[in-house]
């Protein structure tokens, strides 16, 4: 099968390179099958020197999302998000800082270095999906502020408007769940190159669905971290409370690091439903850990029991 040496969808030496999605935008023009962001590897693979493997099909990764606030099914956060405001947004930076600020997306956006990367984003579901994000790293962002020493950990928080997300106002369509959505990180995980705050996707501003107008992403980690829709961004002593480990601390712990030695306690976490396009839409692949990114991660997490701190 295609997707057998998925650990090197993504080329990690050109992650990093702007220039990336645009060119593999160019090569599928030039093969006429522009659009959807459909990967024929086995085609390109002998005179692409950027390496292009699958890439989910925008389609599928706008349309098939886990967004609670909008419902709970696949398909309702882009059936629904369309009533999220994003605009005026601002973004307040708080807590174990030595001055709280409160930024405007747009100047973030502005003074931000901006980037494009494809990132493999596995859901604690068990599905998958390669896609190209458009941000900046966390840790530029966070070194605006001054953090006091005492910082450990960062909290994160969606936005909480009952009136723009129905999920929210309705707790039959949002599940129950205490809103805001939280999550957080340790505070190395946070300045680690790899977390990103993406404003964007396949080359575009972010669809409200995907967690407009800036969302986390945090690739070696199970999806449910990387929370949508921000508003406030907290450095903090203790480690953070997120809302999965409120709902279910024995299923879903703060560390959530992608592994396929620990089984989530309902399923097996040993294999992934990918979620591709064209010929190759859906295939079984294994997990691997940190989802890939170990090389980049795995030192953050010497000595440290994995299923203990699952
Ligand atoms: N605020 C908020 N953020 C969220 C979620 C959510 O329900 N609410 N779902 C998470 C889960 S479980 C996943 S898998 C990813 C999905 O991101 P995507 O829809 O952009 O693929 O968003 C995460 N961020
Ligand atoms: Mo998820």
């Amino acid at each position: 099968m295609l997707i057998k040496n998925y650990k090197f969808d993504v080329d990690k030496e050109k992650i990093t390179d702007k220039s990336l999605y645009k060119k593999r935008r160019e090569i599928l023009k030039f093969m006429g099958i522009a659009g959807s962001i459909t990967a024929f590897p086995n085609i390109l693979s002998a005179n692409d020197k950027y390496k292009l493997k699958t890439i989910t099909p925008k389609e599928k990764a706008t349309t098939y999302n886990n967004f609670y606030e909008f419902g709970l099914n696949k398909s309702d956060p882009a059936k629904n998000a369309h009533t999220l405001k994003t605009r005026p947004w601002q973004i307040k930076i708080t807590g174990e800082v030595d001055k709280e600020i409160i930024l405007d997306i747009d100047t973030i956006l502005k003074e931000m270095p901006i980037i494009e990367r494809a990132y493999r984003l596995r859901c604690v579901e068990a599905w998958s999906m390669n896609i190209p994000w458009r941000g900046f790293e966390l840790n530029k962002l966070l070194n605006k502020v001054k953090i006091n020493s005492a910082a450990k950990f960062v909290q994160f928080k969606t936005k909480y408007a009952p009136d723009e997300m129905i999920g929210q106002k309705n707790p039959y369509i949002g599940g129950f769940i205490q809103y805001p959505y939280i999550e957080g990180l340790r505070l190395d995980e946070a300045m680690n190159p790899l977390t990103l705050l993406a404003n964007g996707m396949y080359g575009e501003d972010l669809p409200n669905q995907n967690g407009a107008p800036l969302r986390l992403v945090v690739p070696w980690k199970y999806g449910f971290k990387s929370i949508k829709s921000i508003v406030e961004i907290k450095l903090t002593k203790e480690m953070p409370k997120s809302t999965w480990m409120q709902l279910q601390s024995d299923e879903y712990g703060f560390y959530a690091n992608v592994n396929p030695n620990v089984d989530h306690p309902r399923w097996s976490q040993a294999e992934e439903r990918f979620i591709g396009g064209g010929f190759f839409s859906f295939g079984k692949v294994k997990t691997l850990m940190f989802n890939g990114y170990e090389e980049e991660v795995a030192h953050m997490y010497s000595g440290m029991d994995l299923v203990k701190n699952f």
